[in-house]
């Protein structure tokens, strides 16, 4: 039921559940919020971005898409480094993970953030939602020491927030600290997030499957049989196939309307496509709070033991009994 409550309202309240909170988690969290404001002012001006040129000249087609993942890339970490809230980041847009320490107080900041700035960046030039994708840790590392490696390559059942902010017909952003999933639309006018989705959670069936068919012949025979079972007739079936190719526009409407997304290790992927660190992980946190599960097919997400900060891996989640039956098929 939709509520006049703010994002920043919401943000305040709740922080009395979590009962030593020193309010810098609220902090984080409203500092996404603010970048994801402007990018978002920056994804609406894509189009006109090719029509006036970015910085007054005209760019070559592509090179203006590739300018919006780095200024996304750039906000979140200036928005989340003025805060002095987290140590380090890591990002889809970097190689490593970036210390904060060049300001040294940034040592003693107890959190750690894993983002994809601007997920699905190749749908922009043709005008289609994209994302970002947000996690929070709690770092393990000893407290006045730069963040360290380990802080990043925790395992996701350790994340204490994670979130996206989708930039689609209205821009949404929903996010989880572990009580329950909630969804805030922007109002473009106000430049105000107000809750418009409480609680969401997945509806108890789903007839929707999103996965890339382009690659069928290469998917394991498990996925090939489960697609197969997902085009058969039965009890609400055959599933409607929706993919837009924007992980977040993908999960974003399963979520709501009830399906299951799959990104199996293909040729060109045998690892699959998707990083497990912030695009997997927090998606699966997301997704377990709303009632769903997330797997690679074998073991859940959450629990997989990082190694790498741009691991990939096999992705399917959605609601908890198609996941099941698919790794039932998987499992055969
Ligand atoms: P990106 O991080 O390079 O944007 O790629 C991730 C995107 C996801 O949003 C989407 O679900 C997937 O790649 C689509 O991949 P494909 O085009 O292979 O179906
Ligand atoms: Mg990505």
């Amino acid at each position: 039921m939709p509520t006049n409550l703010t994002l920043g309202e919401f943000i305040i309240q709740n922080q009395e559940h979590f009962p030593y909170s020193s309010g810098e988690l609220s902090s984080l969290i409203n500092a996404i919020r603010l970048a994801s404001k402007t990018v978002n002012h920056e994804v609406n001006k894509a189009g006109l971005v090719d029509i006036v040129g970015a910085h007054g000249e005209t760019n070559a087609h592509g090179e203006d898409q590739q300018k919006l993942d780095v200024l996304a890339n750039r906000v979140f970490i200036k928005a989340l480094q003025n805060r002095e809230i987290i140590c380090g980041l890591a990002s889809e847009e970097e190689d490593d993970f970036i210390n904060f320490d060049i300001d040294s107080k940034a040592n003693n900041n107890k959190y750690i953030v894993l983002i994809d700035p601007l997920d699905g960046s190749s749908n922009i030039d043709v005008n289609v939602s994209v994302g970002t994708i947000f996690s929070i840790y709690r770092r393990v590392s000893k407290l006045g020491a730069p963040a360290q490696m380990e802080d990043f390559l925790q395992k996701g059942h350790a994340q204490v927030a994670a979130g996206y902010v989708v930039y689609g017909t209205s821009t949404m952003l929903v996010y989880t600290t572990g009580k329950g999933v909630h969804g805030f639309t922007l109002n473009p006018a106000l430049g105000t997030f107000y809750l418009s989705h409480p609680d969401m959670k997945f509806p108890k069936s789903g007839s929707i499957y999103s996965i890339n068919e382009g690659n069928y012949f290469h998917f394991p025979e498990g996925v090939k049989l489960y697609i197969k079972y997902c085009q058969a007739s039965g009890v609400n079936r055959p599933y409607t196939s929706r993919y837009i190719g924007s992980l977040i526009s993908d999960f974003h409407r399963n979520l709501i309307k009830g399906g299951i997304y799959l990104y199996p290790s293909t040729k060109n992927h045998p690892n699959g496509k998707l990083r497990l660190l912030y695009e997997c992980n927090p998606i699966a946190f997301l997704a377990e709070q709303a009632g769903g599960k997330a797997t690679n097919g074998y073991k859940r997400i959450l629990d997989i033991n990082p190694k790498q900060l741009h691991q990939r891996v096999p992705f399917y989640c959605g609601n908890t009994e198609m996941v099941n039956r698919l790794e039932g098929f998987l499992a055969q």
